[in-house]
């Protein structure tokens, strides 16, 4: 059996090659074009950036190396007697292209599981926060404070040349996933749980080490961390925490202050943040009605009051899709399945089924269906986790797995320093009157 390390060399040389043909053949092929709205707007559609880790279809949803969310729910290796897929095996064919053996799975746990050991400085640095500081706070300085480990910034230092430069890329992602899940974990009991930590059980797997860690022992959120770890961990290149960090990186800074801005993005509320925003959308209605499922009229008012008060309804909507998000189905799935009759659920289900009316009644979002943050609230919920301002930190440590896939490939196929060219609106309004 080759390792992942060896896999993803063997891949390298033949995409250098399609990567260089690209370059000096094609390279002056027009792929996209970029009006004033398109400046203005957020960049949406302009096709310049690359990569082969995933891809989003507007109608189909994300595709992680061309299979859909229900393909790789069927396709990547579980646990034994498993329903959902290992996050370590996605990790592994985000990297190669390539749907491991149960075996190479393994292999990736128990890689993970050696280089788990935190240093005690990051300890320190989450401990020194005081308690009411937002948790997405806490995790991005654990990662920055994990960047002392780093071998892709002691060898650039010391002179490495550039087609080594993924090597050490690839060692500081593998540490940086296999300790996430303990910094996440640390920042959730010492916030919520009296600083009390639970020790790794490095006979579980990754996520379900991460579920242990946390103080959820449940076998089916186990099972809900797995799916919820893979779904989350990449969305084609162009998002913000994904764009962020491959912004970053393409400075050269290394894979943990790369990952480190990403994360810094996930935390807007319009990004990652909307799984938190969701449940609190959710809970205060809940509070301002005095009862746990509102009616259908009451749900419908309060779309309208937060409409009407000029604030967006969490969870529904995105830049891309022009669908329901698979990565929602996905989840609502494993509730039909596991809690049928969770009043949340219930609640979450009515929305489902309002909130696009509504938003189309509103006339403004271009997509009026619900995104993956819609629904994962109500299951961790379910499970014992209310603490909703957590939740972007289990997106974080999912989308660590794509961004750092993306972050080995930028650094093998040698991309360069993101350098895109402003324009001032002087500059806009001759073009548009020249
Ligand atoms: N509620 C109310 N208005 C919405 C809306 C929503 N859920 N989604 C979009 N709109 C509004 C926009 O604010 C915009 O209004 P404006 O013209 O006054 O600025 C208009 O509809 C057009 O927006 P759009 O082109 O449909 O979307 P976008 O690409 O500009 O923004 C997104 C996409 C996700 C930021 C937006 O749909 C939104 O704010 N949704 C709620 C927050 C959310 O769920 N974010 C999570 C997305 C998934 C993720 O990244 N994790």
């Amino acid at each position: 059996m080759s390792s992942l390390k060896d896999r993803l060399a063997e891949k390298i040389g033949p995409m250098r090659e399609r990567v260089n043909l690209l370059r000096t053949v094609h390279g002056e092929k027009v792929i996209s074009e970029c009006t004033i709205s398109q400046a203005i707007g957020g960049m949406r559609d302009v096709k310049c950036m690359v990569s082969d880790i995933s891809a989003l279809d507007p109608m189909e949803g994300i595709k992680f190396r061309g299979y859909s969310i229900p393909e790789i729910r069927e396709k990547l290796p579980r646990i034994p007697g498993g329903k959902e897929p290992l996050p370590e095996a996605l990790l592994w064919l985000l990297m190669t292209g390539d749907v491991p053996t149960s075996e190479e799975t393994s292999s990736i746990t128990a890689e993970l599981h050696r280089r788990s050991t935190l240093p005690e400085h990051v300890k320190n640095v989450l401990d020194a926060f005081p308690l009411d500081a937002h948790p997405m706070t806490m995790f991005i300085a654990g990662i920055t404070a994990m960047q002392t480990q780093s071998q892709f910034a002691v060898q650039y230092h010391d002179g490495m040349r550039k087609e080594e430069y993924w090597v050490p890329a690839f060692e500081d992602t593998l540490t940086i996933l296999a300790q996430l899940p303990e910094v996440a974990a640390r920042i959730y009991r010492r916030k919520y749980k009296n600083s009390e930590y639970i020790a790794a059980d490095t006979s579980l797997d990754w996520a379900g080490n991460f579920a242990h860690m946390i103080g959820l022992d449940n076998p089916n959120l186990k099972m809900l961390m797995r799916l919820y770890l893979v779904i989350h961990s990449d969305h084609e290149a162009g998002n913000v925490s994904a764009h962020a960090t491959h912004l970053v990186g393409s400075a050269l800074s290394d894979p943990y202050l790369s990952l480190a801005a990403g994360i810094a993005g996930l935390a807007g509320p319009l990004h990652g943040l909307a799984n938190q925003e969701v449940l609190r959308w959710i809970t205060d209605l809940q509070a301002k009605m005095g009862v746990e499922v509102p009616t259908e009229k009451q749900l419908e008012d309060a779309l309208w009051d937060t409409l009407k008060s000029g604030q967006v309804i969490p969870g529904f909507g995105h830049a891309v899709l022009r669908q329901t998000d698979p990565r929602y189905m996905a989840q609502r799935e494993f509730a039909q399945r596991n809690l049928p009759e969770d009043p949340l659920f219930k609640l979450v289900s009515m929305l489902f089924e309002i909130a696009p009316r509504v938003l189309t009644e509103h006339g403004k979002t271009k997509n009026p269906w619900p995104n993956v943050d819609a629904h994962s609230g109500c299951l961790l919920v379910h499970y014992g986790m209310t603490e909703y301002d957590y939740y972007t930190v289990l997106f974080g440590v999912s989308r660590a797995i794509g961004v750092l896939s993306n972050y080995v490939w930028s650094r093998a196929l040698g991309y360069a320093l993101e350098r895109p060219k402003s324009v001032t609106t002087d500059w806009l309004l001759a073009k548009a009157q020249g």
